[in-house]
């Protein structure tokens, strides 16, 4: 697992798709919330965004004209490297998940194998995972490996032996623990997964739920970077809805801080990652 980095790069996930809105006002579901989520995350300490749109009725989309728009209005409105999510619903076809890549982010999630996703099954079958990779690699945007449970560790190793390192040279993972169906929300996961991932990868982590802050403090003091947000975590603490994503931010900075780990500049970001000018 290495050194302990100086800085901790924090991730906003701030919209997800499985959350209506009723169910949780402050979730941000138009370009002029997700605008404004972005900005005052950005202000608490964010240095990167994993973006999933929503449609004119609040309803998880792909459509290609609003995700280029989003691109367009987060790089407008501020610095942050912008992620779009490929995995988007459980229910989206690979096609147009593949056609995410189209709307030209600056990065992408990319999920390295099927999960049993509560009821449902987050479909991610080896070919798929290659044929995106492939497509990463093609257009120059770099891929952050979404790591549910402990096979996914593995198939990231055998598609990078396979098809080469990614755009810009960096191996960067996201840890996503405590769904149902996949690894646990633990310090055990955590240190297991991360021993695994390839020599040299940064990596963040994400505790679904009530996993949010074991796996947080074990990503601090393991070297892993955090990622937070209503997509992931919608309880800031037992009986305590989520006031708003900017107030996870903001915890996470200053967990972060009490590690000793300062949050990492947005310029930080992009040259930790490589991203394309
Ligand atoms: N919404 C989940 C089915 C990703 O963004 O790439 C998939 C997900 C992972 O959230
Ligand atoms: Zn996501």
């Amino acid at each position: 697992m290495g050194v302990v980095p100086a800085e901790t790069l924090i991730t906003v996930a701030p919209t997800g798709a499985e959350t209506d809105k009723s169910d949780a006002p402050a979730l941000p579901v138009t370009l002029d919330e997700l605008v404004a989520t972005a900005k005052a995350c950005e202000a608490a300490g964010a240095g990167l965004i994993h973006v999933h749109i929503r449609d004119a009725d609040a309803r998880p989309t792909l459509d290609l004209g609003r995700l280029t728009d989003t691109v367009q209005a987060l790089r407008e409105g501020t610095d942050l490297v912008v992620q779009l999510s490929t995995g988007g619903a459980v229910t989206d076809p690979f096609e147009h998940r593949l056609r995410v890549l189209d709307a030209d982010p600056d990065s992408c999630s990319l999920t390295c194998g099927t999960v049993n996703f509560g009821s449902d099954v987050f479909m991610n079958p080896w070919d798929f995972m290659v044929e995106l990779y492939r497509k990463t690699q093609a257009l120059e945007v770099v891929p952050e490996f979404e790591l549910f449970d402990l096979g996914h560790v593995a198939a990231l190793n055998r598609l990078l032996d396979k098809e080469g390192l990614p755009y810009g040279g960096k191996v960067h993972c996201d840890l996503v623990l405590g769904v149902p169906g996949g690894a646990p929300g633990t310090t055990e996961s955590v240190v297991t997964m991360a021993r695994m991932l390839p020599e040299g990868a940064t990596w963040s982590a994400t505790g679904v739920g009530r996993s949010t802050m074991p796996v947080a403090l074990a990503a601090l003091s393991a070297g892993g970077h955090l990622r937070v947000g209503m997509e992931d975590t919608l309880t800031y603490a037992p009986g305590r809805p989520v006031r708003d994503n900017a107030e996870l931010v903001e915890r996470a900075a200053e967990l972060s801080r009490l590690a000793l780990r300062v949050p990492m500049t947005v310029e930080g970001a992009r040259a930790m990652l490589n991203i394309k000018d």
